[in-house]
C-alpha cells in the first residue's frame, strides 16, 4: 500500500455519500427505498476518520472513510489512507478468530476511496459513556476477555503455523504510521515536556514535572517502548479502550481496530484494564455518593480481575487443544495423551508464560493511564469532570497508581492483589 491519495480519492459528504453507495453498495445490502430517500449523519466522534450512518427504508448501515488526515489534528497532521485497509483487514482477522458475535460484520471496502462499510450496531453504545453513566454490564468481561484471548493465541506462534503467522506481521508491518502514534503518545511524549501534552493545569503542574523527572518510571517506560516497537507476537487490536468497544445489556461488539498490527500481546490487555482503572480513578466526579461511588468502584475492579481471568482460562484452553504453532510445539508437550511428563511441562510452560505476560501487562495498563492524564489523547472519564480541582484530584490518584504498576509491577503476585492494592488506595505520588 502507497501513502499517496489515489486519483479517484474524494473525502465524502452527506450530501455525495448516497449517490456513491448506490453505485458501490453490493447488491446483498439492500438499504430499500432510493438513494434521495436514504438518511446520512456524520456521527463521528473519534479521533481520525470520517463515521456516517446510512439510514434506508429497510436497513441502516455505517461508512467509515479515512481522511489524509488526522480529524483530531486536522490538516497540519497528515496520516495517510492506509489506514482503512488496515481496519478492514484487522476487522475480517478478528471475525475469523473471534468470531462475528464480538465483532461488527464488514460487507465492503474500497481502497481507492479508503472507506468500508460495516454492521449498524443498535441499540448499542460506546462502552466509555455506559462506564461514565454507572452501568454495569453482565457479560462484559467474558466477551472482553474471550475476544482477546481468541485473537491473540490465534494469531501468535503459539496457535498460528510459522509460515501464515510472519505473513500476517509482513501485512501489518507497513501500518507503521499508527504504530509511531502509539509510539509517540503513549510510550513518548508522557515522559518529556512535549508541545502535545495536554493535562488539567495548573493543579497537576507540579505532578507531571515529578513525572518528567522520574529516572525510574522512565527508564521502565523506555524499555516497554521498545518492546512494543519489537515483540510481534500477535495480532492486536492496538487501541483496546472502552471507546473501542460497543455494548448492550447482552452484546458486546469490538470495534476501530486501525491500529492493529502484530505486538505484544501485554498492550492490548494492558490497555483495556488501564482503560478500567481510569474509569474507577474518575468515579468520585461521577457519583453523588461515597457509597455509590465505592460500590462502582468495586464493580470495576471486579472487571479487571474477570477480563484476566477469563483471557488465561480462555487462552490456557486453546492452548491444550492447539493442534499447530510451532512456539511450544505438540510433538514436544503432547507425545501422547498419557504423557504426564509433557502434560505437567506444558502447565509449567503455561505458567511461566503467563506470569512475564501479567507483569507486561500491568505496565502497559500503568502507560495508558499516564498518557490519557498527561498526553494528547485525553479520555471523557476525566475531561468531563466540570471541577478543575476535583478532576485534578482525580487523576492525581491516578497517577499515582500508574506509578505503581510501571514501576513495581513484578511485585504484584496475581490480578487480585492489584485489584486489592487498587481499592486500599494506599498510594501517592
Ligand atoms: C492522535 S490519535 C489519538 C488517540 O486516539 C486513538 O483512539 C488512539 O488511542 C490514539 O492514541
Ligand atoms: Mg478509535
Amino acid at each position: 500500500m502507497s501513502n499517496a491519495i489515489p486519483a479517484g480519492y474524494k473525502p465524502q459528504t452527506s450530501e455525495t455519500l448516497p449517490d456513491y453507495l448506490a453505485i458501490k453498495l453490493p447488491a446483498a445490502i439492500k438499504l430499500g427505498g432510493t438513494p434521495d430517500q436514504w438518511q446520512v449523519t456524520e456521527v463521528g466522534d473519534g479521533n481520525l476518520n470520517m463515521v456516517f450512518i446510512v439510514k434506508g427504508l429497510a436497513k441502516t448501515i455505517v461508512v467509515k472513510q479515512a481522511l489524509p488526515w488526522l480529524r483530531a489534528g486536522g490538516e497540519g497532521w497528515p496520516l495517510s489512507l492506509t489506514r482503512a485497509g488496515f481496519e478492514y483487514n484487522a476487522l475480517c482477522h478478528e471475525a475469523q478468530f473471534a468470531g462475528h458475535k464480538l465483532v461488527p460484520e464488514v460487507y465492503f471496502y474500497d481502497q481507492e476511496m479508503a472507506l468500508f462499510a460495516m454492521e449498524y450496531l443498535t441499540p448499542h453504545v460506546i462502552l466509555r459513556k455506559e462506564l461514565i453513566a454507572g452501568k454495569k454490564f453482565t457479560n462484559l468481561a467474558y466477551d472482553v476477555g474471550t475476544f482477546i484471548a481468541r485473537t491473540l493465541f490465534h494469531t501468535s506462534d503459539i496457535g498460528m503455523p510459522a509460515d501464515k503467522k510472519k505473513a500476517l506481521t509482513a501485512k501489518f508491518a507497513l501500518n507503521h504510521e499508527l504504530c509511531k502514534i502509539t509510539e509517540d503518545l503513549i510510550f513518548t511524549e508522557p515522559y518529556y515536556p512535549a508541545e502535545r501534552n495536554n493535562w488539567t493545569s495548573p493543579q497537576l503542574d507540579a505532578d507531571v514535572k515529578k513525572v518528567w523527572n522520574d529516572t525510574q518510571m522512565i527508564q521502565v517506560a523506555m524499555r516497554y517502548k521498545f518492546k512494543f516497537m519489537t515483540e510481534a507476537q500477535a495480532l492486536l487490536h492496538g487501541d483496546l479502550h472502552s471507546g473501542s468497544i460497543m455494548v448492550t445489556q447482552s452484546d458486546t461488539k469490538i470495534i476501530d481496530p486501525e491500529f492493529g498490527f502484530m505486538g505484544p500481546m501485554a498492550f492490548d490487555i494492558g490497555n483495556y484494564i488501564g482503560n478500567l482503572l481510569l474509569a474507577f480513578f474518575s468515579r468520585p466526579g461521577w457519583d453523588a455518593t461515597a457509597q455509590a461511588c465505592e460500590e462502582y468502584q468495586h464493580w470495576l475492579i471486579g472487571q479487571m480481575e474477570e477480563t484476566w481471568s477469563v483471557f488465561v482460562t480462555h487462552f490456557r484452553q486453546l492452548w491444550n487443544q492447539k493442534t499447530q504453532g510451532e512456539a511450544w510445539p505438540v510433538e514436544i508437550y503432547q507425545q501422547c495423551p498419557d504423557n504426564d511428563l509433557a502434560h505437567d511441562a506444558r502447565e509449567i510452560a503455561q505458567d511461566q508464560f503467563f506470569e512475564t505476560l501479567f507483569e507486561d501487562t500491568l505496565v502497559n495498563a500503568g502507560m495508558e493511564m499516564n498518557r490519557r492524564i498527561i498526553g494528547f489523547a485525553g479520555v471523557a472519564d476525566f475531561k468531563l469532570i466540570d471541577d478543575a480541582d476535583l478532576r485534578a484530584q482525580c487523576e492525581r490518584r491516578a497517577l499515582a497508581m500508574a506509578r505503581e504498576l510501571i514501576v513495581n509491577a513484578s511485585l504484584f503476585e496475581n490480578i487480585s492483589s492489584v485489584g486489592q492494592f487498587v481499592l486500599k488506595g494506599k498510594y501517592e505520588y
